[in-house]
Formats: C-alpha cells, structure tokens, sequence
C-alpha cells in the first residue's frame, strides 16, 4: 500500500479557518445556524469550526453530533430507533460536517435524521475533503479540499482527537 500526505495540520487549520469565513459570508453571520457533526470525524471538525467561529464573531455557534447509522440505506436490519439530534433545528440553517465526502449516502441519511427532528429553514454541507464518486444528486456548499479519486484509492483522515496527530493521506492499493 502506498500513501501519501495531501493536507498537513497547517493545512487543514487554513481550511476551516476559510470555511468558517465562507459560512459567515454566505449566512451573514452565524445568527440562526447549527452545526451538526457526523459521527465519528465530523463530530471533532463541527467542534473546532464551532470555536473558529466563536473566535472570528465573538458569538457562540450551537453544534451537537449526529449518528446516521440507523438511518443508512445499506443496512441489513432496519432502523428500530429514531436517534434524535441534541440540539433544536425548527427554522434554523443547519449545516452537516463530514470528514469524507464519497457516494453521498451518509449526507442523504443525515438529511432524514435532521428533518425526523423538525423543519430547518435550510440545510448546507461543509466536508473537509471531497473525493468524488457521487451516487445520489449531493453538492457539498463548503469544502476543504477536492480530492479526485478512483475507486479503489482512499482517503484516511487523522484527527489530533482520534488519533494523535491531524492529517490527510491518499491510500493506494
Ligand atoms: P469516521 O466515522 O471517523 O468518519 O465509516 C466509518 C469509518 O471508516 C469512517 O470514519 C471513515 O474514516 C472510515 N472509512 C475509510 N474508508 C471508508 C469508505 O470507503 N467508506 C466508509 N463508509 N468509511 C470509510
Ligand atoms: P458516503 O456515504 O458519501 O459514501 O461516504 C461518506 C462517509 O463514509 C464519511 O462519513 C466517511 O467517513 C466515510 N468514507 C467514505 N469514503 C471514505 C474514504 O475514502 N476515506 C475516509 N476516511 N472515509 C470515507
Ligand atoms: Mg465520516
């Protein structure tokens, strides 16, 4: 197996920093928004965007995580429980965090679990890196890095909070 670095920690500080600078352009503020991390590196990039927006508007952002797996098409079983998600989404401008963004079927099922819990004025998506390979008719609004990929590539994210150190790599068989 080959890999390589694609973003070092620099880099993806620099990429939520404009993230956090795109959202606060396009929502012209963050009055009104919440962000909803997906488990498991969503969760930890929803919370370190949430302090870059505190620290750039002075205002704290509400941000919770959010467990899709119940709510996945590709499940055997089932889904027998309706998670909720933590934090109030009646009108607001919810925005999904993922790490990876590859068919689309986790944002399409973090979409249900989001409207399972009210009516969101709007729903936007930021992931830190975009490798392709769409299934479903799912456009991130917000992204770190593209990352073209063919199929049997992957991308292996590390999280300082997982996994001791930040950084991208593209993982060839
Ligand atoms: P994450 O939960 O921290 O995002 O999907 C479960 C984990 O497996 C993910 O971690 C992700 O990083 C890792 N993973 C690596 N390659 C793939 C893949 O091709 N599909 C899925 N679903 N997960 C992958
Ligand atoms: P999708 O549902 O869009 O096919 O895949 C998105 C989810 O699967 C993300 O939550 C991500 O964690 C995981 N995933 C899919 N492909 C990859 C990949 O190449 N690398 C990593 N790290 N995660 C992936
Ligand atoms: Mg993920």
């Amino acid at each position: 197996t080959e890999s390589h670095i694609i973003m070092d920690e620099t880099a993806i500080r620099r990429a939520l920093t404009r993230i956090a600078h795109e959202i606060l352009e396009r929502n012209k503020g963050i009055e009104g928004c919440v962000l909803a991390g997906i488990k498991t590196r969503g969760v930890f990039l929803a919370k370190r965007l949430a302090e870059r927006l505190e620290e750039i508007e002075g205002k704290a952002i509400p941000w919770g995580e959010l467990d899709v797996t119940s709510y996945r098409d590709d499940r055997a079983e089932v889904a027998t429980e309706r998670i909720s998600f933590s934090i109030p989404i009646h009108d607001k401008k919810v925005i999904l965090l993922d790490d990876v963004l590859y068919t689309g079927r986790t944002i399409r099922a973090a979409m249900e679990a989001i409207m399972d819990c009210g009516r969101p004025e709007s729903i936007q998506l930021a992931v830190l890196a975009d490798r392709g390979h769409r299934e479903l008719p799912i456009r991130p609004d917000y992204i770190g890095k593209n990352v073209p990929t063919s199929k049997v590539e992957e991308i292996e994210v590390l999280l300082q909070e997982t996994d001791g150190m930040d950084q991208v790599r593209i993982l060839q068989s």
